[in-house]
């Protein structure tokens, strides 16, 4: 996948690339059923996460430790379009799973940088694994609004928002939203973005995945994660870089084997979990 010039110059003005397909539903659902086994039943195995809380250890920064995690954020179809928007070095230095239970909470308007005391110099990729529509957890932005990080308010205790957001961001009344209903495999990219997840208002899980690009030479990543915190070098060198980077984890399957195992399956069993 390579942007074009249209494509790049929407990024800078309006700080987002949606619609990219990374896979199609079918392989979703594969990918889907394996990263809900291997990685969200099973706690993250790296030594730096060891004092996560028990949510954190199963949900935050799993490509430090899961090999298939690590190849999802290390797609082509990802890292190509990252390059031409950071440059050819590039490191991935945080994700998260946000795996939103039937009937769970809206998280609040926020931007990342409100909470990062980093410069504004990263690019989200935010994945639907699940289908995302209007009632399950929709995604909503307010394109443009990476220029400045808006002021945020604390939220008052027993709101119902997400129980980890403590702030929340208040809109302008020239705010645009955008609803982002996207397609099980699908994509976008975005900059510092103000954004919400709506409730989950289904009897069914949502699963969706974020992980956060930049050049190896943003300082302060570290010192605002937590002790033992690593980046992990997605494309071209770090050699300037004073920044800690872990190796490619091992752990677990990988993509081919995720894969491998849709086409051992009988082909109608394929079609009727598809449909
Ligand atoms: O997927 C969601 O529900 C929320 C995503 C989000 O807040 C983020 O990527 O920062």
């Amino acid at each position: 996948m390579y942007l074009t010039t249209e494509a790049l110059k929407t990024f800078r003005e309006e700080g987002l690339l949606r619609q990219l397909q990374l896979v199609e539903p079918e392989r979703a659902l594969a990918l889907r059923e394996v990263l809900q086994r291997e990685v969200l039943e099973r706690p993250s195995t790296a030594e730096s996460h060891k004092d996560f809380l028990p949510k954190m250890q199963f949900e935050n920064d799993r490509h430090l430790d899961s090999r298939l995690v690590f190849e999802l954020c290390t797609l082509p179809e990802i890292i190509g379009p990252i390059t031409q928007l950071i440059g050819d070095n590039v490191m991935l230095f945080r994700s998260q799973f946000f795996n939103k239970q039937a009937q769970a909470p809206e998280i609040p308007w926020h931007q990342e940088s409100h909470f990062w005391n980093v410069e504004k110099r990263w690019v989200t990729l935010w994945l639907a694994v699940d289908e995302v529509t209007q009632s399950n957890g929709l995604l909503q932005l307010v394109p443009g609004s990476h220029d400045s990080t808006r002021e945020h308010v604390q939220i008052p205790v027993d709101t119902g928002y997400w129980s980890t957001f403590k702030w929340m961001a208040n809109l302008k009344h020239s705010d645009q939203i955008l609803d982002c209903p996207t397609a099980a495999g699908e994509f976008m990219l975005f900059d510092d973005l103000l954004h919400r997840s709506l409730a989950n208002t289904t009897s069914s899980p949502r699963l969706a995945f974020a992980a956060r690009y930049a050049s190896p030479d943003l300082v302060g990543v570290h010192e605002n994660a937590y002790p033992g915190h690593r980046c992990l070098l997605v494309s071209g060198s770090a050699d300037k870089s004073p920044l800690h980077f872990a190796p490619p984890p091992q752990n677990g399957p990988g993509l081919a084997d995720v894969y491998a195992a849709i086409n051992e399956r009988p082909k109608n069993q394929v079609k009727a979990r598809v449909t």
